[in-house]
Formats: C-alpha cells, sequence, structure tokens
C-alpha cells in the first residue's frame, strides 16, 4: 500500500480529538499507511531574526507513526502567501466577492514562491510511490512546482471552499497560471456539483480544453478528474462529544435559562462569507413582523474570531456589533435580549450541547463551500424532539441536505418567513426531516469522503 501524504496550509496531531475532522479523517490512512503530513508550521520569522525570503527552517515530529514536517516562513513570506493572495485574493473571489479582493503583481509572487519553496521541501521528503493529496486554495500551484521538480507522483487535490462561475475567476489578473496548475493533478476534488460545472465551464473557455467521458479534461497535454467529494463530518465523533460532561452541563444550563424561550443559534468563524449580518436583519424582521416573537426568541450568535489582521474582518465584525446594539435597543426587555452575540471561540467540547438546545440553527452563508455546523446541528438533535435547520441555499450542503428549510440569504423577507415556519413546524414533521437528514449525514460522513476520494486517486489513468 502506497504512503500518503497530506499536504495542507496547516496541520494537527491527528491523535488529538480536538485537531478537528479534517485531522480525524486523513489521521486513520495516515497512521495506518505510515503516513507524512507537510504544511506551515504557524511560526512567523523576522527579517530581523533571520527570515529570508523563499525560505524556511524545516522541524520533524511523531504523532504515531505519522511524521509531521512543517515549514515556517518569515513574515515577508506569510503576509504575501497567507495573508495576500489567500485571504486578499483567493477567499474572496471564491466567494464571489470581486468588490473585496486586493489584487497585487507583488503577494501573487509571493504566493507561488512559497509554494515553489513548500514544493522543494517537499520533493526531499517524497518516495516514489507516496500517494500526495494537496488541500485548499494556499496550495493551488503545488502539484505544478513538484512536477517541474520531476515529480511523477499521483497528485489529488482537493478545493474546500466553492469553485466560483468563469467569469468570476477570469477577473483574476493573470488567471492563465491558475488553470495551469490545476492541469497538474491527476484528480481535483469539489464539494458540490455546482463547482464541478463552473470547472467545466472555466477549463473548457478559457483553456480549450477537452471534455472526456468519466469527469476527464484534457488540456496542457495532461489529463485531470474533476468530481463533486462532498465531505461530512465524523458523526460517531460528534455524538460521543454530546455525551461528554461538558456538553450535557452546557444543554442543561441552556434548557434552564430558556425554558420559556425559544432559542435559535448561529455558530461561525467571522467571516464576511458567513452570511451574519444578514442574518442579523432577517431576525429583526421576524421580531418585526411576528409579535408573538418577542420577549421569547433568542438567538446566540458564537462568532469566532478570525484572520483579524485582513481589514475586511475589521469591517464585518464592527457592522455585526452595531447590528447587535440595534437589535438589541430596539427589541430588548428588562428580562430578554433578542440577540447574544459571542465573539470567542467555544470549546469544541461545548458545542454538541448548544447545537442540541437550539430550536433552530440559522445557518445561512452567503456562499460556502460546504458548511459542516449544518451538519453537525443535525447529528446533535434529540431524535425524539428535533430542531430545524435552516439552510442557505448557497452552502455546498444545500446539495446534499433537501430536508433543511432552504432559504436564500439576501431574501431578509423571505427568511425571517422561513425561520418562523421553523420555529412553528409541528412535531411530526420535525421528526421526518430530521430522520432524513441523518440519515445522509450518516451515510455521506468524513470516512465516506477519504475513501471515495483516495479510492477514485489510486484509479486515475496516469498520463
Ligand atoms: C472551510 C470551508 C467547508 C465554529 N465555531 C467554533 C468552532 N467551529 C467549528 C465548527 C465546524 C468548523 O469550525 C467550521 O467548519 P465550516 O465548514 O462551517 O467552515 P470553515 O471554517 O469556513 O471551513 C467550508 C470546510 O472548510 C470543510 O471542508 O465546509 O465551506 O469554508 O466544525 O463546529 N469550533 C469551536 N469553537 C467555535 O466557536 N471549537
Amino acid at each position: 500500500m502506497s504512503r500518503l501524504v497530506v499536504v495542507s496550509n496547516r496541520l494537527a496531531d491527528p491523535r488529538k480529538p480536538a485537531a478537528g475532522g479534517l485531522a480525524v479523517a486523513l489521521g486513520e490512512t495516515l497512521h495506518r499507511t505510515g503516513g507524512l503530513w507537510f504544511g506551515w508550521s504557524g511560526k512567523i520569522v523576522e527579517t530581523a531574526d533571520g527570515g529570508t525570503p523563499g525560505e524556511g527552517a524545516v522541524n520533524e515530529h511523531r504523532a504515531g507513526e505519522v511524521k509531521l514536517v512543517t515549514v515556517d516562513l518569515c513574515r515577508e513570506d506569510h503576509d504575501g502567501y497567507y495573508l495576500g493572495y489567500s485571504n486578499r485574493v483567493l477567499w474572496p473571489v471564491f466567494h464571489y466577492r470581486l468588490d473585496l479582493a486586493v489584487f497585487s503583481p507583488e503577494s501573487l509572487a509571493t504566493y507561488q514562491r512559497v509554494n515553489r519553496m513548500f514544493a522543494r521541501k517537499l520533493m526531499d521528503q517524497l518516495k516514489d510511490d507516496d500517494v500526495v493529496w494537496v488541500h485548499d486554495y494556499h496550495l493551488i500551484p503545488l502539484a505544478a512546482e513538484l512536477r517541474a521538480m520531476g515529480s511523477r507522483h499521483r497528485i489529488g487535490f482537493f478545493l474546500h471552499i466553492p469553485l466560483p462561475p468563469q467569469q468570476i475567476l477570469a477577473a483574476i489578473p493573470g488567471h492563465e497560471w491558475f488553470i495551469r496548475s490545476l492541469f497538474s493533478y491527476d484528480l481535483i476534488g469539489f464539494q458540490s456539483e455546482t463547482d464541478v460545472i463552473h470547472f467545466e465551464r472555466y477549463v473548457l473557455a478559457e483553456a480549450g480544453a477537452e471534455a472526456l467521458p468519466g469527469g476527464r479534461y484534457r488540456a496542457f497535454k495532461h489529463t485531470v478528474v474533476a468530481r463533486a467529494f462532498p465531505i461530512g463530518i465524523d458523526v460517531d465523533e460528534f455524538i460521543e462529544l454530546g455525551r461528554g460532561k461538558e456538553s450535557t452541563d452546557n444543554y442543561n444550563m441552556l434548557v434552564e435559562e430558556y425554558a420559556k424561550r425559544r432559542l435559535l443559534i448561529g455558530i461561525d468563524r467571522l467571516d464576511y462569507s458567513k452570511g451574519l449580518p444578514h442574518r442579523l436583519r432577517a431576525f429583526k424582521e421576524l421580531l418585526q413582523k411576528y409579535p408573538e416573537n418577542r420577549d421569547s426568541a433568542t438567538l446566540i450568535q458564537i462568532a469566532s474570531p478570525s484572520r483579524e489582521d485582513v481589514d475586511a474582518y475589521i469591517d464585518i465584525r464592527h457592522e455585526l456589533e452595531s447590528l447587535c446594539g440595534e437589535i438589541n435597543g430596539d427589541y430588548g426587555e428588562l428580562d430578554w435580549m433578542p440577540v447574544r452575540y459571542i465573539h470567542r471561540t467555544m470549546a469544541r467540547k461545548r458545542l454538541p450541547g448548544l447545537c442540541r438546545a437550539g430550536r433552530v440553527a440559522l445557518i445561512t452563508p452567503l456562499r460556502d463551500g460546504m458548511n459542516l455546523v449544518a451538519k453537525e446541528f443535525v447529528v446533535a438533535q434529540d431524535p425524539a424532539d428535533p430542531g430545524v435547520l435552516v439552510l442557505s441555499r448557497f452552502a455546498g450542503a444545500a446539495e446534499q441536505l433537501r430536508d433543511a428549510l432552504l432559504v436564500n440569504p439576501y431574501d431578509i423577507q423571505g427568511t425571517a418567513d422561513i425561520i418562523q415556519r421553523a420555529l412553528r413546524m409541528p412535531l411530526e414533521e420535525r421528526v421526518m426531516r430530521h430522520q432524513r437528514l441523518l440519515a445522509t449525514i450518516r451515510t455521506y460522513d468524513v470516512h465516506w469522503w477519504r475513501k471515495e476520494f483516495l479510492a477514485a486517486l489510486d484509479s486515475v489513468d496516469v498520463d
């Protein structure tokens, strides 16, 4: 069996459950194949302390059978590669936000330089029959750089975020490098069928690619397979977490505190793609249009801090704070605040309890690759008395979770109406929808995702 080599921007110790879904999912195969996990160490070296552009110290650790290899970045490389190109260009553009993109030739050059450096350091580690799985938008050119250094490995790529339509991608100055990079992979995985359609239109129109049977595309003398592999969660792990003390304590506290209220929840990284201001406006509309919810409906919104050194994230934080203040000021009573906004990360062990206490979850991103919170919410519910999932039609998860109440988050009135429907949904309908959602989430869990992707990578005809 070939050794699995995973490459992602950040690593986690796959032995620790708190490491999160991806680590748990990949940990199993990494462990079984004596695998290697490669990425940035998270360490930034200042120039004054010897940080050199295009160079970084390599660190090696072991986590059981798994070898963890990380590379430090100098300040200049970090700023251009991570803050600059990854999070000021690729993240906004891939979430359809050309208005927020800050294009600069310097950050592109740094992004490419860091990917070249990663490829060089990774090449030193690779054995001939390794299978390489690259993750996410930080590392799109990695395969092209590896190929330029003579790599003939099977290399797969999974994009965790959406792929926008051709006309949006084509707005990235010099986007041709991007298409060429994609054709250095053997397999490209997307979250949804919509993303695959966008990929097809893009490569046919912009690269003159030829579409072949079996989801294969040929251009630049290379064939790549493109398919959707919707990512799932580790269902049993989340259920187990829900049985733990932290989660049950959290659940009991919330049930007692909100015994006479209707609890709605939102759990997100504080990111402009997650549609938080739109969600709050819809909640305000709910209170306005359906007065029965006053003195009752309470939205707990966890917005965990994220990328705070990127301007757009500071702006959205201010907008949210102001909206929460406005709603609480307009509708709050001495003994009831409609919105409880928490701008902190909640311990993972407590999350299932919060999810289970929610009668309704508002998962209303303007655009999202998948959205795992939607799946976690469903799994955390009491099957005999489950809460209702209100889900944006623009989350990748909407392609799978058809039994959620789907909304257009831009439609504030329409979303408020659907939230009202969710709050009033009879038990029988809630149970039926929940059963179907849970069955889908169980079938297409994170282990299914990993196995499907790796089996597909194993079976592609390599040129
Ligand atoms: C990217 C794509 C895609 C959230 N708040 C807290 C917390 N979380 C956890 C959730 C969930 C995870 O973080 C977030 O996952 P999402 O899928 O919702 O979103 P992104 O971080 O944007 O992830 C996304 C994903 O990659 C996987 O492919 O689905 O579309 O954007 O597990 O529970 N965890 C803790 N405290 C919090 O306050 N501990």
